[in-house]
């Protein structure tokens, strides 16, 4: 479909699901949601629906309490789906991403929208908005709305939700940047976009607990390895439990150790009941998505990506410190100029 078609489509109210990824991050939630007030003021009937419960401190958008939560109510957010003539995927292109919902995604005859901004899509769709040079997937909502000729319709609920959106992939405006993240950004505060408050709301915004959690990790849990520019922090289970550990607690970690100016790649490892989470983070030609397909069944951006292990975590550990010598020309330690 093209489009028009599309705009075609939306020109009549519609039965709306719009799905983003497990344990969604401020992107997903801000993309979601912002689309989700643009269809409602076309008179759409819409949802959102997460498969799992998203951090506290990323609750304080509009319209928040609407979300559904597919592993708290899996019979209601299956009959939404089954229900849907649309839906949109956003923020994720691969149906595994949409844990517990793949089968309800993959066979549904809706119209499905996929807008994304991760690499190797495989999700069948009827329509893409797909881009990897994009900020974000929320960066992605406003160009589709501006493709659909209705960018007059964005008011200061969905212009907060945009620039959650964009703000949280950026790292407040650090990573993934583009010249067209900046210009939305500036429509978006024209628009109303609290800008300040939601720069708070995103980056401090911590419990106690989280804190002392980052503190314990930058003090006791982080190992640096100057000939290869790494630092790499690991938690255990028992680590977690000590600083009574909730969903989002740990994001953001990974960045801390980039800002020791020798540092290239940064890696953090946690330890769950099923799996060692890896996330990898680099600053500039490290392409840590290619080191994490190739070593961790992930992937991701070229400086922000994820991936997993089934081995122990003394032996991820292991494993990934015996693979740095192999990176050694790449991670070599540099002066930095620009
Ligand atoms: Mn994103």
């Amino acid at each position: 479909m093209d489009i028009e078609s599309i705009a075609n489509l939306l020109s009549s109210p519609q039965k709306i699901a719009i799905v983003t990824h497990t344990a969604p991050d401020g992107d997903a939630i801000g993309a979601s949601l912002g689309l989700y007030h643009f269809l409602l003021g076309l008179r759409h009937s819409a949802k959102v629906i997460v498969p799992t419960a998203h951090a506290h401190y990323l609750q304080f958008l509009p319209h928040n309490e609407e979300i559904l939560i597919f592993e708290s109510e899996p019979d209601e957010g299956a009959r939404l789906l089954k229900d849907a003539g649309v839906i949109f995927a956003l923020d994720f292109n691969t149906a595994s991403r949409a844990k517990g919902m793949e089968n309800l995604l993959t066979q549904s005859n809706a119209v499905k929208i996929m807008i994304d901004h991760h690499l190797l899509p495989d999700l069948k769709v009827d329509f893409a908005l797909w881009d990897i040079k994009a900020s974000s997937a929320a960066e992605l909502v406003f160009r589709f709305i501006e493709m659909l000729g209705q960018k007059k319709r964005i008011n200061h609920h969905i212009a907060n939700c945009i620039y959650a959106g964009i703000c949280s992939d950026t790292g407040r405006f650090k990573y993934n940047l583009s010249a067209n993240a900046y210009r939305i950004t500036a429509f978006l505060m024209e628009k109303g976009a609290d800008v300040a408050k939601i720069n708070d709301a995103l980056f401090d915004n911590f419990s106690e607990d989280r804190l002392r959690l980052l503190g314990y990790c930058i003090t006791e849990k982080l190992r640096i390895f100057p000939e290869y520019s790494t630092a790499v922090i690991w938690l255990s289970k028992e680590d977690l439990t000590r600083f009574n550990y909730k969903a989002g607690d740990m994001e953001g970690v990974v960045n801390y150790p980039l800002s020791i100016t020798e540092i290239k790649f940064s890696v953090m490892l946690k330890e769950t009941s099923e799996e060692v989470r890896l996330s990898f983070r680099s600053k500039g030609d490290f392409a840590v998505n290619e080191f994490a397909a190739k070593h961790f069944n992930g992937g991701g951006h070229k400086n922000a990506a994820g991936g997993s292990s089934g081995l122990s975590l003394t032996n991820t550990l292991k494993q990934l410190t015996e693979l740095l010598p192999a990176y050694e020309t790449e991670l070599a330690p540099t002066i930095f100029a620009v």
